[in-house]
C-alpha cells in the first residue's frame, strides 16, 4: 500500500511538501504532520485528508503513525528529529542542510550506522533537476573536452530580516557545495570568500553580495556570486567552462513578451517555483525508493557530512584572507 509519511515542520518547505505528496507524488500519503504551531499544523492537515497533527514527534511514532518521515525544520532542529526517527529504524528524507555542523552530522552518522543500511537521503533537490543533470553528463561524456571552471549565480530577491551572515554559507552557499562537485566529480579542497562593494539595499546586519571561491580536487576552480538582495528576483545558473566549449544552465525559460518597445521573459521569484520540478523528481523517487527498501535514492548522510565540512571552512572564510582548507576523512564503507 501507499507509505504513511510524517511531514516534520509546516512552514514554507513542509507545506510545499505536504501538497506535494497529497497531489502528485504517487505512493505515498501524508499521515501525519509533526507541527509545535498549531495554525501551521493546521492549515497542512487541512491540505492531507486523513492526515493528523502531532505536536512531537515521538508521539506520531508511539501512535503509529508513519512509516517513514520528510524533516522539513530549519537545519538547527534537525538532529533532535533525526536521532529519535532513526532509533525508530524510519526511512528518512531530511531537507537541506544533513545539520549545521560535521560534529553533529558525525554523530548523526553513527546513530545511523547502528542501522543495516543508509536510511538518510538528504534534499539536494539541485541534483534532480533536468539541466543540473544534463550538465553533469556533459561533463562526463567528455563530448566538451575537460571541464576547467564552473561560474555559478545564486540570487533571492531578498532575505528577512532573521537571515544572518553566516547563513549566506550554511543557508545558501550549502547547494553550491552539494550540487557543483557533483556535476565536476569532485570534492571541495578549500572555500575563499571575496567581499565586493556591499548592497545598500541588504539588510544592515548583512555585508553582501560575497563572492566564493571554491577549490576542487581536480583543479576545477568554482566562482559563485551569492547574492540575497538581487531584488528582481530568484536566479540560480551556471555557466561552464570546458577545454573545447562553454556551456549555460539555469537561464529565464518563461513567458517571452513584446510590449511597449520592450522584450522580456518571464523569470521566478522564489525557489518553491524555481525547482518545483525538481522538488517533485526528488520526493518521488525518495519514495519509490521507500517502497522498494532501497530507501535512499539520492545524496546520503556522507554527502551532508561533506557538505557539512565545506560549510564550516566556508564560515570560516568569511573572517580570514585567502582560502580555508577542507580535509575530507575517509569515506565509511557503510556508505559505498
Ligand atoms: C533557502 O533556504 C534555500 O534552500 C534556497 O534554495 C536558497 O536559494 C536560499 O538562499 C536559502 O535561503
Amino acid at each position: 500500500g501507499d507509505i504513511r509519511v510524517g511531514v516534520i515542520g509546516a512552514g514554507v518547505m513542509g507545506a510545499d511538501h505536504v501538497k506535494r505528496i497529497t497531489e502528485r507524488v504517487s505512493g505515498a500519503v501524508v499521515s501525519a504532520v509533526i507541527e509545535p504551531d498549531t495554525g501551521r499544523a493546521a492549515a497542512a492537515v487541512a491540505a492531507a485528508p486523513g492526515s493528523a497533527a502531532f505536536t512531537s514527534l515521538e508521539d506520531a511514532i508511539a501512535a503509529q503513525a508513519v512509516d517513514a518521515v520528510l524533516i522539513a525544520t530549519p537545519g538547527q532542529f534537525h538532529e533532535p528529529v533525526l536521532l529519535p526517527a532513526l532509533a525508530a529504524g524510519l526511512p528518512i528524507l531530511c531537507e537541506k542542510p544533513l545539520t549545521p555542523s560535521p560534529v553533529s552530522s558525525l554523530k548523526v552518522m553513527e546513530a545511523e550506522q547502528q542501522l543495516d543500511r543508509p536510511h538518510i537521503q538528504v534534499g539536494f533537490m539541485r541534483r534532480f533537476d533536468a539541466e543540473y543533470q544534463q550538465l553533469r553528463a556533459l561533463v562526463d561524456s567528455g563530448e566538451a573536452g575537460e571541464l576547467l571552471m564552473l561560474r555559478g549565480v545564486h540570487r533571492n530577491a531578498s532575505v528577512a530580516e532573521s537571515y544572518t551572515q553566516t547563513m549566506l554559507i550554511t543557508d545558501s552557499v550549502v547547494h553550491e557545495f552539494d550540487v557543483l562537485p557533483w556535476v565536476a566529480g569532485s570534492t571541495v579542497t578549500s572555500v575563499e570568500v571575496k567581499f565586493p562593494r556591499r548592497n545598500a539595499s541588504a539588510p544592515r546586519h548583512l555585508r553582501e553580495p560575497i563572492l566564493v571561491l571554491i577549490g576542487l580536487e581536480n583543479g576545477v576552480l568554482v566562482d559563485v556570486e551569492m547574492n540575497v538582495s538581487a531584488q528582481f528576483g530568484y536566479q540560480v545558473g551556471t555557466e561552464a567552462v570546458f577545454s573545447q566549449a562553454v556551456a549555460r544552465i539555469g537561464q529565464p525559460s518563461g513567458l517571452q513578451l513584446w510590449q511597449g518597445g520592450r522584450f522580456g521573459v518571464g523569470e521566478h521569484t522564489s525557489f518553491v517555483t524555481r525547482f518545483a520540478s525538481a522538488y517533485d523528481a526528488q520526493v518521488q523517487r525518495w519514495v519509490n525508493a521507500v517502497r522498494s527498501g532501497a530507501l535512499v535514492d539520492g545524496p546520503n548522510a556522507w554527502d551532508g557530512y561533506k557538505v557539512a565540512l565545506a560549510c564550516e571552512a566556508g564560515v570560516a572564510a568569511l573572517t580570514t584572507d585567502g582560502p580555508v582548507p577542507v580535509a575530507l576523512p575517509e569515506r565509511p564503507s557503510f556508505y559505498a
